[in-house]
């Protein structure tokens, strides 16, 4: 395919010759990385110590631990999409094999990049089920990886809310894609699925809705925003990066639905490019980024200028750009 497919099905070759003992010193000498694991999910076993034990990697069977097998599979489906669609290999595009901890902590409802690894909690139980259930939750703090290798996107105001979205926007291609579902057939939830029965909330957040994702005794109202005539000026969550990426997060929505298809197709080559292509400093605000996107869609498509054109609507739609 376009997108370096090539690449992986050279690299499943060699994922088999490995099994093979005689062939691998000839193997291993074709390009350095190209044999790493994709993946290795280890267990923190209820404790805060990082990275814990392995449990789980490339050709291993299922573990039986719901949780080392969702992180399993969620993983190698995101850090695909990276590599089949933007021939990118891991978080820092080079191939290293990606560190996956779970049962991090007791009753520990969240989940975080810490840097250098991927961290996930088993939830209380009550509000929370396991942060490994919804794949998009993976992929989100995948991203996160991605991003500090590439834009590097400073964790405070609006370049830190574009680093949340960013997170937010691989998190819906990930799921999209495991779907097979086109932009207008998405529903466009992050999270779906994290929520204990009885809690009212479809999913932590919504793209293209920002704001109604959840309305719960327990947890209130889903605070985010989806336009700049509602930006969020506040102290808390390192300038509101959760509450204010509702904002980019709908004009990538609306830019996908609008083009139509796959979202990875256009609006997502786009982002990708924008995100690792080196036009955008890390303190990038909305405005700089939303012009460094519609510049991205115009050399991407230079013979379909509709794309350039719904990525700037996007943006104006949600206040940003005029
Ligand atoms: N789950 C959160 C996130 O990835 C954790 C955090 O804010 N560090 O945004
Ligand atoms: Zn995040």
């Amino acid at each position: 395919g376009a997108f370096g497919r090539s690449t992986l099905v050279l690299d499943q070759r060699l994922r088999e010759q490995r099994l093979q003992p005689a062939l691998l010193p000839r193997v291993a000498t074709v390009r350095a990385g190209v044999v790493a694991e994709r993946r290795v999910v280890h267990s923190a076993g209820g404790t805060e110590t990082l990275p814990g034990t392995p449990v789980r990697s490339d050709d291993d069977p299922a573990s039986g631990d719901a949780a080392v097998d969702e992180a399993f599979v969620s993983s190698g489906q995101v850090w695909d999409l990276f590599a089949e669609l933007f021939d990118r290999r891991s978080v820092d595009g080079q191939g290293s094999t990606l560190s996956v901890t779970v049962h991090y902590g007791q009753r520990y409802d969240n989940a975080f990049w810490d840097g250098s690894q991927l961290v996930f909690g088993d939830g209380d139980g009550e509000v929370f089920e396991r942060f490994t259930k919804p794949m998009d939750v993976m992929a989100h703090e995948f991203t996160h990886g991605v991003t500090q290798f590439s834009a590097n996107l400073t964790y405070q105001g609006q370049s830190g809310a574009l680093n949340e979205s960013v997170s937010d926007v691989f998190a819906a291609l990930t799921k999209q894609r495991a779907l097979g579902q086109d932009a207008g057939a998405a529903d466009w939830l992050i999270g779906e699925g994290l929520f204990r029965p009885g809690i009212a909330a479809r999913a932590l957040r919504s793209m293209l809705e920002p704001g109604t994702a959840y309305d719960d005794p327990q947890l209130g109202r889903d605070p985010q925003v989806g336009s700049m005539a509602d930006y969020v000026e506040t102290e808390e969550d390192n300038g509101g990066v959760h509450l204010n990426s509702g904002i980019p997060n709908r004009a990538f929505a609306l830019a996908a639905v609008a083009l139509g298809g796959p979202s990875w197709e256009r609006a997502g080559r786009v982002w990708y490019d924008t995100l690792t292509g080196g036009a955008i400093g890390s303190d990038v605000d909305f405005v700089g980024f939303a012009e460094a996107t519609v510049a991205s869609a115009a050399r991407l498509f230079p013979d379909d200028a509709d794309v350039a054109t719904r990525v700037r609507g996007a943006w104006a739609e949600v206040g940003v750009l005029t």
